[in-house]
C-alpha cells in the first residue's frame, strides 16, 4: 500500500461569490454556502500537507459541451442586467432572484420562449429561490470550472489523484438549469474532460448528502458515464425532491449507467458504507477507466444541513473503499456547511483516497 497525497487546486476568483441569502419558503434566511468554506478547506489540506496550486484558466469548450450555451449566457450576464434594470435601488433587491418560473404546467405544451424581462429570465434558467446570483457569481462558478479542469489536467498527466476546491458547487446543475446553491456542473465537466482525454469509461461517485440531480440528467441517457450517488431519501422530504430515487436507472443507452442509494434520514456510518461498497461495485462491472467523486461532506453528523450521521472516519473509509478500485481519480468539492470541521472532513477523505 503506498500514499501520495492529492494534489489540491484552488482560486481566489471563487471566494468572489457571497450568496448574500437563500429565499427559503418566501423567508430570506442567511446564506450556507459561505466563502469561508474554501478558506477553512485550504487551511486544513495545506496543514496536512498538501501541495496547493492555482488553477490555471480554460476555454470555453467542455463547458458549452456539458450546458446549454444559453445557461451559460445568462448566468455570465445576469448580474449587470439585474442593475441595469435597478432592482438594486427599487424595490431594493441586492441578488437575482427568481420571481416565476416556466414549470411544464404552466407552459402545457407551449414553447418555452426567452423572455424580456431580467426578473423573468431569472427563473427561466435557475429552478429555485435558494440560489441567488451577485456581482461576483459568474466569476466564482466560472474560475470552480478552471479548477476542475486544471484538477482533470494533472490526473491526465499522471496524477494519481487530484482534488479541485471548486465553489460554488456543481452536482445541481442540470444542462440548461441551475439550482441547489450550485451554478455550473463541475464533476459533469470533469466527467466530459475526461472522456475526452480518451477514457472511454468514467464514472461519477456523489457522496454528498443530497442527490446530484443535476449530474444525474446530464448523463441519464449515456453508456460511457456511470453516475452513482448515496444521499438521504428525497421521498422521506429531501431536497431535490423530485429526484434520487432508487428506480431512477438511467434511459435508452443509458439504461442500466445510474444508481441511486437513497438512504433514511438519520442514517449512520454503516449504513452509509454499504451503500458505498454496492457504488464500488457497480463502478467496477461498468468498465470505467478513470473516476469523478463528487466530494460532499454535508453527510457529517455535525453539518447543519445534514440529514445523515456519518463520522470523519465513515469519511475516511469510504475515501479508502473508492481508492481500492485503484482507478485515475479526480475529486471535486460540493456541499458541506459546519465551518469547524468541514475542513477536516475532506482532508480525511482525501487521506482515504490517497491510500492505493
Ligand atoms: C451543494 C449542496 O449541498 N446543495 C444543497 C442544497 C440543498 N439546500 C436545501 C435547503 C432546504 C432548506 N433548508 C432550510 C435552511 C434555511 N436556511
Ligand atoms: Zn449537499
Amino acid at each position: 500500500m503506498s500514499t501520495s497525497p492529492a494534489v489540491v487546486v484552488r482560486s481566489d476568483a471563487c471566494l468572489l461569490h457571497v450568496p448574500g441569502a437563500e429565499i427559503w419558503v418566501g423567508v430570506r434566511t442567511p446564506g450556507t454556502e459561505l466563502p469561508e468554506r474554501a478558506t477553512r478547506i485550504e487551511d486544513a489540506l495545506r496543514r496536512a500537507g498538501h501541495a496547493v496550486v492555482d488553477a490555471v484558466g480554460h476555454s470555453d469548450d467542455v463547458l458549452l459541451r456539458v450546458h446549454d450555451p444559453r445557461l451559460v449566457e445568462h448566468l455570465r450576464t445576469v448580474w449587470s442586467r439585474w442593475v441595469e434594470a435597478g432592482f438594486p435601488v427599487e424595490p431594493g433587491q441586492d441578488r437575482v432572484v427568481p420571481y416565476l418560473m416556466p414549470t411544464a404546467g404552466m407552459l402545457d405544451g407551449l414553447p418555452e420562449r426567452e423572455p424580456t424581462a431580467v426578473h423573468a429570465a431569472a427563473g427561466r434558467w435557475c429552478y429555485d429561490t435558494m440560489t441567488l446570483v451577485g456581482p461576483g457569481t459568474w466569476e466564482a462558478a466560472r474560475a470552480a470550472v478552471d479548477v476542475t479542469l486544471s484538477a482533470v489536467d494533472l490526473v491526465v498527466g499522471g496524477e494519481p489523484l487530484a482534488y479541485g476546491l471548486a465553489r460554488p458547487p456543481g452536482h445541481h446543475v442540470t444542462k440548461a438549469a441551475h439550482g441547489g446553491s450550485c451554478y455550473l456542473n463541475n464533476a459533469g465537466i470533469a466527467a466530459q474532460a475526461l472522456r475526452d482525454a480518451g477514457h472511454g469509461r468514467v464514472a461519477i461517485v456523489d457522496i454528498d448528502a443530497h442527490h446530484g440531480n443535476g449530474t444525474q440528467a446530464l448523463f441519464y441517457d449515456r453508456a460511457d458515464v456511470l453516475y452513482a450517488s448515496v444521499h438521504v431519501d428525497p421521498g422521506a422530504g429531501w431536497f431535490p425532491h423530485y429526484a434520487g430515487f432508487a428506480d431512477e436507472t438511467g434511459r435508452d443507452a443509458g439504461l442500466g449507467a445510474n444508481l441511486n442509494v437513497p438512504l433514511a434520514e438519520g442514517a449512520p456510518d454503516e449504513q452509509w458504507l454499504a451503500a458505498i461498497d454496492r457504488i464500488v461495485d457497480a463502478v467496477a462491472a461498468h468498465g470505467a477507466t478513470a473516476l469523478v467523486v463528487s466530494l460532499g461532506v454535508d453527510a457529517a453528523a455535525a453539518d447543519p444541513e445534514s440529514p445523515l450521521q456519518v463520522s470523519h472516519d465513515g469519511y475516511e473509509s469510504a475515501g479508502r473503499r473508492l481508492a481500492a478500485l485503484g482507478l485515475p481519480t479526480v475529486a471535486v468539492q460540493e456541499g458541506g456547511y459546519h465551518l469547524d470541521t468541514l475542513g477536516d472532513l475532506v482532508a480525511v477523505t482525501l487521506r482515504g483516497l490517497a491510500e492505493r
